[in-house]
């Protein structure tokens, strides 16, 4: 069984990271994790705090002489932001206290979760609430892209609208104008309106939100599974999306448009290109009957404007029982292209149990000679009726 966990508050020491059940024999690149760690801190409409941190991984156990071990991995993002003393006053685990936040943030989890952990002081939930905690997700998920990459399987994301702004359509981008976009946005016209609006909107004291797609490449057919619910790859997929802060809405293929779609228009029909069956269309996003069916799966993916507005929405002093403005922290006026680094890590997190499922291997070469096996024995599949 894979499975990952991850702790560390927003301003506390630290995020700290545990991936359990990646085989031994992976060679990892630790510069390719901080490259990673780097995209999701750009973006167009970050606040202030990116300046202050520069996201890079330490490992703590799992790795020796830049290769898995096969034992659980343990890696530490620090919290610059923690070095200040005013933070450290803060948040230090043992001396850390300050005056309360009272005012709780409309779409927030400060209220629901003072009422669920019973906090007086909304700084004890804000901060695990935090996307900060992102950080480590991409950490972790950038681990993955590795081991994945071996299997051939690669992941990339672009963003398809910021407020009011909504890119062209593309069933396939070139990458490179998505990293050289600051909003991750290869439509050049398109970025350069996502500007505009991300600035009127700091402008006014507002937040916006948006749309990325996520595009995975080289799922071979079969992973994720019928036999149950919770084995369903789509399922799988969407519960680690909307998994993510801020993440309301996930679409495969056709997405919400299928239900305004006739049956004629909304399938993928088989054809023969020589003796190989090929799909004119994606419109599944490459998963039918909650498994892969070995096209690109697509994604995408509706994030809400974040719910930190310089110009307060109105809320109440919980502990004075008085109207009062939602509490105002430092904070981003547009996420949407680093969600989508995130959403491409959470999709490497969530293939990484149904696709060791399907392969196996306690070691690379173990899992390797299964994903060899399996692709052959795909091949041979229907060849004695021919
Ligand atoms: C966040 C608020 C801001 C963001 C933070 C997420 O932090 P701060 O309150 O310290 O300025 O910068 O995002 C990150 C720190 C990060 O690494 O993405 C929030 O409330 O969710």
């Amino acid at each position: 069984m894979f499975r990952y966990l991850t702790a560390g508050e927003s301003h506390g020491p630290a995020l700290v990271g545990i991936l359990d059940g990646i085989p031994a024999h992976l060679r990892l690149s630790v510069e390719a994790i901080d490259e990673t760690l780097g995209r999701r801190q750009g973006g167009y409409g970050r606040g202030a705090r990116m300046k202050i941190e520069q996201d890079r991984v330490e490992f703590l156990a799992g790795l020796r002489g830049s290769e898995t071990l096969g034992s659980p991995i343990a890696v530490v993002v620090r919290n610059r932001d923690y070095e200040t003393p005013k933070v450290r006053a803060l948040m230090d685990p043992i001396a850390g206290a300050g005056d309360p936040l009272t005012n709780p943030r409309p779409g927030h989890a400060d209220y629901a979760g003072a009422l669920k952990y019973r906090q007086r002081d909304l700084r004890n939930v804000l901060e695990r609430a935090s996307a900060r905690e992102t950080a480590m997700r991409v950490c972790l998920g950038a681990i993955c892209a590795q081991f994945l990459a071996t299997i051939g399987i690669t992941t990339r994301s672009y963003v398809t609208r910021i407020g009011p702004v909504e890119a062209p359509e593309l069933d396939d981008w070139d990458q490179a104008d998505v990293e050289a976009s600051d909003v991750r946005c290869p439509h050049a016209d398109a970025a350069r309106a996502m500007i505009a609006a991300i600035d009127e909107a700091k402008a006014s004291g507002d937040t916006l939100g948006g749309q990325f797609a996520v595009r995975i490449d080289g799922v071979p057919a079969g992973v994720g599974s019928n036999r149950q619910p919770n084995q369903r790859l789509d399922g799988i997929l969407a519960g680690a999306i909307v998994g993510m802060q801020t993440v309301k809405a996930v679409e495969i293929g056709l997405g919400a448009s299928v239900a305004a779609t006739p049956g004629s228009r909304a399938h993928d029909v088989f054809a023969l290109e020589g003796e190989n069956v090929v799909r004119a269309s994606n419109r599944a996003g490459g998963i039918e009957g909650g498994m892969s069916n070995g096209e690109p799966i697509v994604v995408r993916v509706s994030v809400k404007p974040i719910p930190t507005l310089t110009k307060a929405l109105p809320s109440v002093n919980l502990h004075q029982r008085t109207d009062a403005p939602a509490t105002v922290v430092r904070s981003d006026v547009c996420v949407v292209p680093a969600a989508a680094i995130v959403g491409e890590a959470m999709v490497r997190l969530a293939l990484m149990d149904p696709v060791l499922e399907k392969y196996g291997g306690d070691s690379m070469e173990e899992t390797l000679d299964n994903v060899r096996r399996s692709r052959d024995a795909a091949g041979r599949l229907f060849a004695r009726e021919r």
